[in-house]
């Protein structure tokens, strides 16, 4: 996409796939936030917030919602609510709760992490269950299992439903609270055709994210029963996530549950047409059938040329992808980036690619 800055002068608006946390409001969006009918929610006064947290509880399954500024918060309000200070929580070793939020369990909550490894990010329940402490006086003790659907870092891959529900049963037999990472369970959702509410029947709350494909400037929701919510709503406060006039992002909220679930069926297509076109690039590594839902996760094979390297020289060319490690590169497909720019991008990768291959075998030092 070009655009026209001055006489001759022209530059590229980049295509992005660093997340698809970078998409921005649509124009529906734009004119219901206009629109909105405020109060402060603080005083539990917007309606919109209200309708908002309404419409994401049905959605979800759970008796009551609260809307929560980022996934992160929903994450940590819900460990909070569930947990007492020393206990352990059970999680995936490579799950955003344990690695991309800071450290905040055990700073907030005084809680352990357990990470468990998981195939693909899903841990089956025999592993959980041989995870779980004894209930000995003088033992840690298990007071929350995590586990995240799609799993960002294992390449958006769906949670297998029944190992949900098999730990979702263990979970309840042992009384102890289960919570899921559901910033992406509407990719889920839409990629297995089954409700979310289904998806989320195992867990005793949920958090999702309105700010990822669906599209939202802002904010998530975590669900779950009404007495959840209530102490949920206090936690919220303590962490300063207490909004006033909320109503103006709650409403882009409701776009984005009522107008953008199906079609993030297109960002699964353009990540599975992203993850076949980088498998035919000689020199990176991707098992395109892996790819479920909207992230790409690909490995750079080529030797003096890291994953950092690729990321550098793709932006130089007007894409933006993440450098996970040396290695791995992540691309996430979302609204802001149709097929056209897709196909750009993989040209643009494998001209890239080639020419490192080239200049290697001429130096001597490639294959
Ligand atoms: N994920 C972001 C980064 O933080 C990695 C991204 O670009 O993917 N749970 C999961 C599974 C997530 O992927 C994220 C964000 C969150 C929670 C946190 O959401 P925010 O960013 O709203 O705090």
């Amino acid at each position: 996409m070009a655009t026209q800055k001055g006489p001759g002068e022209a530059t590229r608006t980049p295509i992005d796939l660093r997340s698809d946390t970078v998409t921005r409001p649509t124009p529906a969006m734009r004119r219901a936030m206009a629109e909105a009918e405020v109060g402060d929610d603080v005083f539990r006064e917007d309606p919109t917030v209200r309708r908002l947290e309404e419409l994401a509880a049905r959605m979800l399954g759970k008796e009551a919602a609260l809307f929560v500024p980022s996934g992160t918060m929903g994450n940590q309000v819900a460990v909070n609510v569930w947990t007492r200070p020393g206990q352990e929580v059970i999680l995936e070793e490579r799950s955003h709760i344990f690695n991309y939020e800071m450290g905040t369990m055990a700073a907030f909550s005084g809680v352990l992490p357990r990470p468990l490894r998981g195939p693909e990010g899903a841990l089956d329940e025999g592993t959980v269950r041989a995870a779980i402490r004894p209930q000995v006086y003088y033992l840690t003790q298990t007071g929350l299992i995590t586990l995240e659907n799609t799993h960002n870092m294992a390449g958006g891959t769906i949670f297998p439903q029944d190992q949900a529900e098999a730990i979702g049963r263990l979970a309840r037999e042992r009384g102890i609270p289960i919570h899921l990472d559901g910033a992406r369970i509407f990719n889920a959702s839409v990629a297995l055709a089954v409700e979310a509410a289904s998806l989320a029947r195992p867990f005793g709350s949920v958090m999702t994210c309105l700010s990822k494909g669906l599209g939202a400037p802002v904010g998530s929701v975590v669900a779950g029963p009404g007495d959840f919510i209530q102490d949920a709503l206090r936690v919220r406060k303590r962490l300063g996530g207490g909004m006033r006039q909320a109503g103006v992002l709650a409403a882009a909220g409701l776009v984005a549950l009522r107008d953008n679930v199906e079609r993030l069926a297109e960002d699964h297509a353009n990540a599975r047409l992203l993850a076949e076109r980088v498998a035919g690039i000689e020199g990176l590594r991707i098992d395109p059938r892996g790819v479920q839902t909207n992230i790409v996760i690909f490995t750079v094979e080529v030797d003096g040329f890291t994953a950092h390297d690729l990321a550098g020289r793709w932006k130089e060319e007007g894409v933006l992808a993440l450098a996970l490690d040396d290695a791995r590169v992540r691309a996430v497909t979302h609204y802001d980036v149709d097929r056209r720019q897709v196909v750009s991008a993989c040209d643009s990768l494998g001209r890239i690619v080639a020419g490192v291959r080239r200049a290697g075998r001429e130096k001597g030092t490639g294959p």
